[in-house]
């Protein structure tokens, strides 16, 4: 079974998308997800006029050489351009395995160890009573963990609101003639203040119900992290995510030192081996590698197994940045793997469900999953032609010296 043809799809929903396409001479289709939020078109590049070629009648089987050639074969190994398009030919080419072996993914990888999986999902107020309201809203709803995040007016009137970290639609995609609307203001000590002012109310209103998650999207300093992690310690949280750089991993060790917080940690991390240092010293609970950016399935069954051996769960990141096409693929892991942890999943994907209709169904809270062959997604490319590509970026954030501060 030969790889016979390599097409990149591009579209723009209310997100981008690339999708990769792989057929074989014997008529299978593969679909993977390769979506590098605001560097679409580099990734695209990638696959059409470097790799196309280069896997053009390559064994669809033999997935692991193909990686190891994309990754190691190319001399350059990383970056984040290669690891996504290497990401999404991943995907296709274990979508094709299942497809040929008629099996689902979680059946190939050693079949279920869990019936469903406990996710959580974005709950962003731009006020405080707005996400009161959405917490009550997703609570009665079913789910059993929120992620909160919220938006604050600046008390001196310095610049307009904090573009606090979250899943909103509207800041998620700004388009490229809005250059202004690309900066936001940020301000960490209003932003600990307040975080732990409203945490508090959250889990006084909330606590006895639903479980909480914060995510810091690395936004503080090693000595702010560590005062935050101790302030917000009282209130439980399922997880504090990301409390510093990437850039700075080590750090994690610092404040583990001081907080029993559980932490989760990795989302950018687009190489599988820099988390050898994070699970070797246990310097997190939870891992969070994007199935997207980390070079697809493969590399996420190693990670999930290292992990494993130190008492390491999983959470990977699961936002709208990337397609359901990736939230299928990474579903059949959670499945199969014994240190699933809890995934991160968008409530908002059902306006996508005509174009990538996924196995995946959300019931009271959990994410369960129908036996189809493959990632078992079907992908709707008649409706894709409809919504061409339009460049988008995510803001960028400046502090009050008007220096740049991490998104
Ligand atoms: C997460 C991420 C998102 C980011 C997004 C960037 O944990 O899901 O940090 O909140 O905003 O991935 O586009
Ligand atoms: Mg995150």
């Amino acid at each position: 079974m030969k790889i016979k043809k390599i097409e990149s799809i591009l579209t723009s929903f209310n997100r981008n998308y690339l999708t990769i396409k792989i057929i074989t001479d014997n008529g299978l289709i593969g679909y993977g997800d390769a979506t590098l939020n605001g560097r679409e078109l580099a990734v695209k590049s990638i696959i059409d006029d470097y790799l196309s070629n280069f896997l053009k009648g390559k064994e669809a089987d033999r997935i692991e050489d193909i990686w190891q050639m994309i990754f190691r074969g190319t001399y350059w190994r990383n970056g984040p351009v290669l690891t996504t398009a290497l990401s999404g030919i991943d995907m296709a080419l274990w979508d094709i395995k299942g497809k040929k072996a008629n099996m689902p993914l979680y059946s190939l990888l050693g079949g279920k160890c869990r019936n469903k999986l406990k996710i959580y999902v974005h709950v962003h107020g731009r006020n405080e009573n707005e996400l009161l309201e959405r917490c009550k809203k997703n609570i009665n709803n079913g789910y059993k963990v929120l992620r909160y995040s919220f938006d604050t007016v600046d008390p001196n009137d310095r610049e307009t609101i904090y573009c606090q970290p979250h899943q909103d639609l509207a800041i998620s995609k700004i388009e490229e003639s809005d250059i202004k609307k690309i900066q936001g203001y940020w301000d960490s000590e209003v932003y600990i203040k307040e975080l732990i002012r409203i945490t508090k109310i959250i889990h006084q209103s909330f606590g006895n119900k639903v479980e909480l998650i914060h995510d810091v999207h690395s936004r503080l300093s090693l000595s702010q992290a560590i005062r935050l992690s101790r302030q917000i310690e009282e209130y439980n949280l399922f997880f504090l995510e990301d409390p510093i750089d990437p850039l700075n991993k080590e750090a994690l060790e610092n404040i583990r030192y001081h907080t029993t917080l559980p932490i989760a940690f990795g989302e950018l991390l687009t190489n599988l081996y820099d988390y050898k240092i994070i699970i070797a010293n246990r310097l997190v609970d939870y891992i969070r590698p994007d199935i997207s950016h980390i070079g697809g399935i493969t590399p996420l069954i190693k990670l999930s197994a290292f992990a494993e051996l130190y008492g390491i769960q999983t959470a990977f990141h699961g936002p709208s940045d990337i397609s359901p096409i990736a939230h299928s693929a990474m579903s059949h892991i959670n499945f199969s793997i014994p240190n699933f942890g809890i995934q991160e999943y968008v409530e908002n994907f059902d306006y996508l469900s005509d174009v990538f209709k996924t196995p995946l169904k959300v019931k009271d809270g959990y994410l369960e999953i129908l036996p189809k062959p493959g990632i078992g997604v079907e992908v709707n490319e008649e409706i894709m032609k409809e919504y061409p590509y339009k460049k988008a970026f995510l803001p960028i954030l400046r502090d009050e010296m008007g220096a740049i501060h991490n998104w």
